[in-house]
């Protein structure tokens, strides 16, 4: 090694401006869903910075993008550093985006000093974490563990009517000539650096989360089918109508059963009407649940009341229901060895930690099965995400990248 390497902020500063201009709303924000014309763009700069470096870009045919610098041991599988890089509708500059660009930082930071690392070190884009555009969310990183994709995927249509198997294709095509990658290739270790998404590490002051786990999420399709009709002849004892359903199930849900457990989060995030006539019953509505706890005894609990839920509300409307399972993740505990190098990084680094357990799943969780595996939280601003006020102060950044690459050259030390 010629000098120690070091994260170089203005460099990652001016990264995260550059892709945040890929899908950049007009209030200050980031639209770069999975799989669409902006995510493809924001791909091919990151090959092009790569392939500036001398690094080496590979994708597998989840079009989870991979980009390499050698290490001493070309065959020894790689210390993979990532994230995502598709957003939500709404999304900030920093979800996914933040640990990307990060660990493409420790690989410019390495080769800025010419770092000799016993094994490979690869920063990943792992395709769809978010889930928005087509469900389920971390997509990329499940066919990467499950080493096959789900077939039912591909059919998968996102509200703009798109079809996943073509938005994939597109994507594949986009990068040409990539050297592919294998689903499930060996992984030495899994480092993801993210901003919590949450408020409690800028109440604290603490530039350094220490992420021993990821809580259980699951995601539910809730249909109610009723007898559409008119809005102004029919009297209400008369109807069938599965707005009122979903409302009293809601309504339930949201003033019943969830505030009962202060870590449970319930969120009904997207609703549709069919015929979604101002002066018509509809006929059929639907509804998406997003449940989480770090519990999954009580996720399950929490599930079985909701069911209830639905069965009871959907009868007294006169109307039938289907629920349907979108996602489910249960509860992740990172490993303790990987946790102890995110420890020792943040203290190499300087810089204060804290552990938590994260409310929110990432690719970490789909990698956790398949090698040591831990994250790095960094603070963001009032804990806002999924948000296009979504903001990190520099001084944040600075520290996030910076553990990341001190847990980078704790574990290659440790070999
Ligand atoms: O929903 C999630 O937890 C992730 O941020 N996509
Ligand atoms: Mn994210
Ligand atoms: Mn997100």
């Amino acid at each position: 090694m010629t000098s120690r390497p070091a994260i170089r902020p203005e460099r990652l500063a001016e990264r995260i401006r550059r892709f945040a201009a890929i899908g950049a709303t007009g209030r200050g924000g980031v639209d770069r869903q999975a799989l669409t014309p902006g995510d493809r763009d924001a791909r091919r700069l990151l090959k092009s910075l790569a392939e500036a470096r001398g690094f080496s870009v590979r994708q597998d045919e989840m079009a989870n993008l991979f980009v390499r610098r050698e290490g001493q041991g070309p065959d020894r599988p790689p210390l993979l550093l990532g994230s995502h890089l598709d957003t939500q509708p709404t999304g900030g500059r920093f979800d996914g985006a933040l640990g990307v660009l990060s660990a493409f930082e420790v690989l410019e930071a390495l080769e800025d000093a010419g770092a000799r690392t016993p094994c490979p070190v690869e920063a990943v884009a792992w395709t769809n974490e978010e889930g928005s555009r087509f469900a389920p969310g971390a997509m990329g990183s499940q066919a990467f563990a499950a080493r096959a994709l789900d077939p039912e995927w591909l059919e998968a249509r996102a509200p703009d009517g798109a079809v996943l198997r073509d938005e994939l294709a597109a994507t594949l095509a986009s990068l040409p000539d990539l050297a592919p990658v294998a689903l499930g290739d060996p992984v030495a270790g899994y480092l993801e650096l993210h901003i919590e998404q949450g408020p409690v590490l800028e109440r604290e002051n603490t530039p350094i989360g220490i992420v021993t786990g990821i809580q259980g999420t699951l995601w539910l399709e809730i249909a109610l089918g009723g007898r559409a009709a008119h809005a102004g002849t029919t009297p209400l004892m008369y109807r069938r109508d599965p707005m009122a359903a979903a409302a009293a199930i809601l309504a339930s849900l949201y003033a019943g059963v969830m505030p009962g457990d202060a870590h449970a989060r319930f969120t009904a995030g997207r609703i549709e009407a069919w015929p979604g006539s101002v002066n018509a019953v509809a006929e059929r509505v639907a509804f998406t649940v997003d449940l989480r706890h770090p519990d999954a005894a009580v996720l399950e609990r929490l599930e079985a009341e909701l069911r209830v839920v639905c069965a009871r509300e959907a009868e007294r409307a006169g109307c039938s229901v289907a629920v349907r399972t979108l996602v489910r993740m249960a509860p992740t505990a990172f490993s303790p060895a990987m946790v102890a190098v995110v420890e020792a990084g943040a203290r190499r680094a300087g810089l204060p930690a804290r552990p938590i357990v994260s409310g929110a799943f990432h690719d970490a969780l789909h990698l956790a099965p398949l090698a040591p595996t831990a994250m790095i939280f960094c603070p963001c601003r009032e804990g806002i995400s999924h948000n296009e006020a979504e903001d990190v102060e520099p001084r944040f950044v600075e520290a996030g990248a910076a553990a990341l690459l001190g847990a980078s050259l704790e574990f290659l030390e440790r070999g």
